[in-house]
């Protein structure tokens, strides 16, 4: 309202300015414009200015109250369009927030998983180079180098007539894998330095077995070729000085077995064209 009147006083003082207070106007009679000369502009002008004055005072008021109408839908829209930023806002960093939680605890799992696998890989590689580096140190520990072995030779640790260990009291080479006859296995014996081996007494028998197969059979030094039935030994010519016979043996069978095997101390004559692994002794005193 203020400011329409402003407006209203605004368009008075303009007239005043011009300095001619006259309205023209059309009567319904002559329908001609008529002139109303202002000598006193308040006193003259109140009615007749109301009555022009009043329907656009009553114009502006309504467009006043459109604009203002207005203005409080568009206070409403932008309230409510603030509202919503603000709402999509705050979901938009909720669902962010959820995102990077998921992909954080993902990535925490997967590292998880990953440092688990590899630790069980390193574990695993780690065990198999422990068992490897065992093997290899059991292995440098059996390797005699040159040196070693002329000390342990002077130091009289061990014979110098390899391959014959030492199994008792006496020197002894035990062939677990080459198959002979029994003259080919004396022959293989005395290329060695050594013979066909006869155990002397039930101890040296006791002593030797652990290093036998059981599974296997081995010729040893005894025959009696030249006299049936009186089994002497290759390497001393002399009669047996222990005898181990199997049951029922020696039968000589087929009036053909002539020479002698051990099946895991327990003696048997047999044909000398057998061929089986072989015992050999250093010395021939027996
Ligand atoms: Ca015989
Ligand atoms: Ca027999």
């Amino acid at each position: 309202m203020l400011k329409s009147a402003a407006i209203i006083q605004c368009f008075l003082a303009v007239l005043a300015l011009q300095g001619s207070w006259a309205f023209s106007w059309r009567t319904p009679q002559n329908n001609t414009q008529s002139v109303c000369p202002l000598q006193d502009p308040p006193t003259q002008c109140g009615a007749f200015c109301f009555s022009i004055l009043h329907p656009m005072q009553e114009e502006l008021t309504s467009i006043e109250g459109k604009q203002n109408l207005v203005q409080t839908k568009l206070l409403a829209v932008q309230s409510r369009l603030e509202a919503e930023r603000v709402s999509l806002t705050s979901k938009m960093d909720a669902q962010l927030v959820a995102l990077q939680t998921e992909m954080k605890n993902q990535v925490q799992a997967l590292q998880s998983d990953m440092d688990i696998k590899l630790d069980s890989i390193l574990q695993t590689v780690q065990a198999k180079l422990d068992a490897q580096l065992s093997v290899l140190q059991e292995s440098l520990k059996n390797i005699v180098t040159k040196a070693d072995f002329e000390e342990r030779v002077n130091k009289t640790e061990i014979d110098p007539h390899l391959p014959f260990e030492k199994i008792g009291n006496r020197y002894f080479y035990i062939e677990h894998d080459l198959e002979r006859t029994w003259q080919s296995a004396a022959s293989s014996c005395r290329r060695m330095g050594g013979y066909l081996a006869t155990p002397r007494d039930e101890q040296e028998l006791n002593d030797l077995l652990p290093h036998l197969a059981k599974s296997k059979n081995y010729w040893i030094g005894l025959n009696d070729i030249d006299q049936e039935d009186e089994f002497v030994s290759v390497a001393s010519g002399k009669p047996a000085p222990f005898l181990n016979w199997d049951q029922f043996q020696p039968n000589n069978l087929r009036n053909n077995q002539d020479c002698v095997y051990m099946d895991y101390g327990r003696m048997i004559d047999s044909e000398c064209s057998d061929v089986w692994p072989f015992i050999c002794q250093l010395d021939n005193e027996v």
